[in-house]
């Protein structure tokens, strides 16, 4: 007996151990961090994906000066060696080396220069690049040859600007490019070139099976580049894991990954980008299931394409339950307009959806909203109802001017009608936010699911 209790223990443990483990695995894909080269900057590591802890070990970055403190979960990032681009910064957690991609770009400055003929107490430039601000700017002229300068941080685009000196606009006469700014007046016109001139992309060409590979195939497109890319070029990431170069091939910017197909089961993302001589290309997302492209077998939430659809604002089907609030504080915009679920089944019935190409709909809050207006604060302080549902006073009920829950779940048939007819989708409800209503209401969108989905709570 006392074996058999200690062998219930053990079972027990390793009941726990195992839990313990699966609770050491990151699911949220990390996405890209930006940092400014030769700047530092603090992330929340707890913003960038969710786990049950964050006691993780950092592995040391050859472009990146890296801190974390554990008590506070910040990790403080600074970009180092004059690097731009893409690098992965690695991390242990649990037993499995996750990545964080952190692209590093340069900020470049423009050198702003104006000689006035009169002197300036106090000198600067106003443009759209700081919101024509008088303060953030000023002008000094530290070696005394008259012509006063400021470097200004500026993305590349084109820019209208003047000079700002003791209470007066001037424009910037050693620059002939103006244009009448509306008011009467001129403004002088900056256009920062982008810092590198060559258009580069990452195309996605396809994908090939073996019986135990996919093949990923991309081609790298640069014209004017000065050498062929390499491995070192190429960033993969399968979910948040780095693919080791063993796996890809680089041939005249044609990139091949060689997956096995046995470690791609379930639903993955496949990411890749380039980066050379500090020119970054697009990234590639590809939504994997059990190894292939989404979409190339059965549905997938990643094929979804939607129509989101304001119930209020959709199709009147029936003129019956309508009822706007009579209340002429009430801007009309802001009134119920008649579309209910009697609107959305006629247009599903019609064959609306598939000519347009949807596969899923996307409905606004059913729930029961008030039937009364609120005036916005902000001025100029309308009038406004719940037509767009967000409003929820019910759990159970149904705004009335939508129709009854026996409508909705017709609505319901009839999207799984057709979904068994010609795989388009069903709805989703959308949640409300904001209200104690929200963890009710999320329910109902479980409830109402698509089958595969949890039926009922
Ligand atoms: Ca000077
Ligand atoms: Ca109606
Ligand atoms: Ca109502």
């Amino acid at each position: 007996m006392k074996i058999i209790k200690n062998m219930t223990l053990a079972l027990v443990f390793v009941v726990m151990m195992s839990g313990y483990v699966y609770t050491q695995k990151i699911i949220d894909i990390i996405h890209p961090v930006r940092l400014v080269a030769g700047q530092t900057a603090d992330f929340k590591i707890s913003d960038l994906y969710y786990a049950a802890d964050y006691k993780i070990k950092f592995l040391p970055n050859k472009n990146l000066e890296v801190s974390f403190g554990y008590r506070d979960s910040l990790l403080r990032l600074t970009s180092k060696n004059d690097f731009e681009g893409i690098t992965l910064l690695a991390f242990e957690y649990g037993k499995t080396t996750y990545q964080i991609p952190v692209v590093v770009g340069k900020v470049r400055y423009h050198t702003f220069t104006f000689k006035p003929t009169k002197p300036y107490k106090y000198l600067t430039v106003i443009g759209q690049f700081n919101g024509w601000s008088r303060q953030y700017t000023p002008m000094t002229d530290k070696n005394s040859d008259g012509t006063y300068e400021i470097d200004v941080p500026i993305e590349p685009g084109r820019y209208e600007y003047k000079f700002y000196g003791d209470g007066e606009e001037i424009v910037d006469y050693a620059n002939k490019d103006s244009v009448p700014n509306g008011m009467g007046a001129y403004n002088s016109v900056i256009i920062i070139e982008k810092p590198f001139k060559n258009k580069v992309f990452l195309h996605n060409t396809g994908v090939k099976e073996t019986k135990s590979y996919m093949l990923y195939h991309f081609f790298y497109e640069n014209q004017g580049q000065a050498a062929l890319i390499m491995k070192e070029n190429v960033t993969v990431l399968l979910d948040n894991e780095l693919v080791p170069e063993s796996q890809i091939k680089v041939e005249n910017n044609r990139i091949t990954l060689n997956l096995e197909r046995w470690g791609m089961k379930g639903n993955k993302l496949l990411r890749v980008a380039v980066t050379q001589n500090g020119q970054k290309s697009n990234w590639q997302y590809i939504f994997i299931q059990d190894g292939k492209p989404a979409g190339s077998g059965k549905f997938n939430w990643y094929d979804g394409i939607i129509y989101s659809i304001m119930i209020d604002r959709f199709k009147d089907g029936d003129k019956s339950i309508n009822k706007p609030l009579v209340r002429d504080s009430v801007f009309p915009p802001a009134n119920y307009n008649g579309g209910d679920f009697q609107g959305i089944i006629d247009k599903m019935n019609d064959g609306y959806f598939e000519k347009l190409g949807i596969n899923t709909i996307w409905i606004s809050p059913i729930n029961d909203n008030p039937n009364t207006a609120y005036r916005e604060y902000p001025s100029p302080n309308r009038w406004y109802t719940g037509y767009h549902g967000y409003w929820p006073i019910s759990d159970t009920k149904v705004e009335e001017q939508f129709c009854t829950m026996k409508k909705m779940k017709e609505l319901v048939n009839t999207a799984h009608k057709k979904r068994d007819q010609d795989s388009s989708r069903f709805c989703i409800p959308s949640c409300s936010s904001g209200t104690s209503l929200v963890e009710k209401t999320s329910r109902m969108v479980w409830y109402l699911g698509p089958p595969g989905w949890q039926k009922k709570p």
